[in-house]
């Protein structure tokens, strides 16, 4: 190839890689109501679109639930999944649900609180002690709450699946304490909690939808950003990425969520069904997350990571660093649901 073409052609593959970055982004379309694919040869089409990968707990959460489904409804439901923000990210999936232009999604809560503020409870930092105790009171009457809220805003909740509790990682340097945090670009979820939460530790944070972040992570826009094991593993981040640290700063869950239209169209006992489903899948979802977690932080480090784990002392100043958050929080979040949350924390922790 002579050296004029061979130009040519590296523009052509920096401008198509432009033009692609661009169109993963956050301007993805929302997924458009279509009449050709609400049914399938009499099936209805069920598309469900989520942010993880194919190989992440999320997603064979999703098949599973599929199976089902299936199973339960031989014949009347197409149940499609899509990975990878194909159909948009969090924020827009949760709004398609809302106005019926998508059946099905299961974002993150964090980027959810502008349509219920009360969810923002789960974003307090270090609420949960651990799964047990976030499973206890999620699933429990004030956890049931707060999913019963979202129906006056066009979504039905089915239930909580796992995310999980997020820790930090960063291209920079190692980090033990609070101070390390100062000056670092962390990427966090659109959510004012998280937002100040990491303003409180000194950091500069910066709300990115998820699909934005690993070319994010790449182009070093951002040093870092804080997600649970399976995400940072099956995402490839230690590709991006030399340093996590096992900070556990928020246990955030996943709600898998039906539109509101959707679910109202449906006879009683395909809705059965369908809860029934997501419950099933739900156990399954937090039994492997809880494997990959186990045995991923290793893979992490044999992936060349340096792998930070925490004494109660450095915990405990990561926890007086953000402390702050709940005076300035608890009252845009509603007091009322903070405390009661708070009281179901402590009685499940108690509970042996
Ligand atoms: C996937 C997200 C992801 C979340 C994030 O769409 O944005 O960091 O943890 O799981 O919901």
């Amino acid at each position: 190839m002579s050296k004029k073409w061979f130009v040519l052609a590296m523009v052509m593959v920096m401008a198509t890689t432009l033009l692609t970055g661009c169109l993963s982004s956050d301007k993805k379309p929302a997924a458009k109501p279509d009449a050709a694919k609400t049914e399938t040869a009499g099936k209805k089409v069920i598309r469900i679109s989520i942010g993880l990968n194919e190989v992440h707990p999320e997603y064979l959460g999703l098949k599973k639930f599929k199976e089902e489904i299936d199973k339960k409804l031989p014949g009347k439901y197409d149940i499609q999944l899509y990975a990878n923000a194909q159909l948009g990210d969090d924020v827009k999936t949760t709004e398609a649900a809302r106005m019926g232009n998508l059946e099905m999604t299961g974002p993150s809560s964090s980027p959810l609180t502008g349509i219920v503020k009360e969810l923002g409870v789960f974003d307090l930092p270090f609420l949960f002690p651990n799964t047990t105790v976030a499973y206890t009171v999620m699933d429990g009457p004030a956890g049931q709450k707060l999913l019963d809220l979202m129906e006056a805003k066009g979504l039905k909740g089915l239930a909580y699946w796992e995310n999980g509790f997020r820790h930090l990682t960063n291209s920079a340097h190692e980090v033990k304490t609070p101070e390390d945090v100062k000056g670092l670009k962390i990427r966090v979820m659109q959510n004012p909690i998280h937002l100040a939460t990491w303003k409180a530790l000194g950091a500069n944070p910066t709300p990115m939808p998820f699909s934005e972040l690993f070319t994010a992570m790449q182009q070093k826009t951002v040093d870092g950003q804080e997600n649970p094991i399976p995400t940072i593993y099956l995402s490839k981040y230690n590709e991006v990425q030399k340093y996590v640290t096992l900070t556990g700063h928020v246990y955030t869950p996943h709600i898998l969520i039906i539109s509101k239209k959707v679910w109202d169209g449906m006879p009683k006992e395909d809705q059965k069904v369908f809860q029934d489903a997501a419950y099933v899948a739900r156990d399954y979802v937090r039994k492997i997350s809880k494997e990959m977690n186990d045995s991923q932080t290793a893979k992490l480090k044999e992936a060349g990571m340096t792998v930070t784990v925490l004494t109660p002392e450095q915990q405990k100043a990561f926890q007086d660093a953000v402390k702050s958050v709940y005076a300035e929080y608890t009252d845009k979040i509603g007091k009322d649901t903070v405390e009661s949350i708070v009281a179901e924390v402590k009685k499940a922790s108690a509970k042996k």
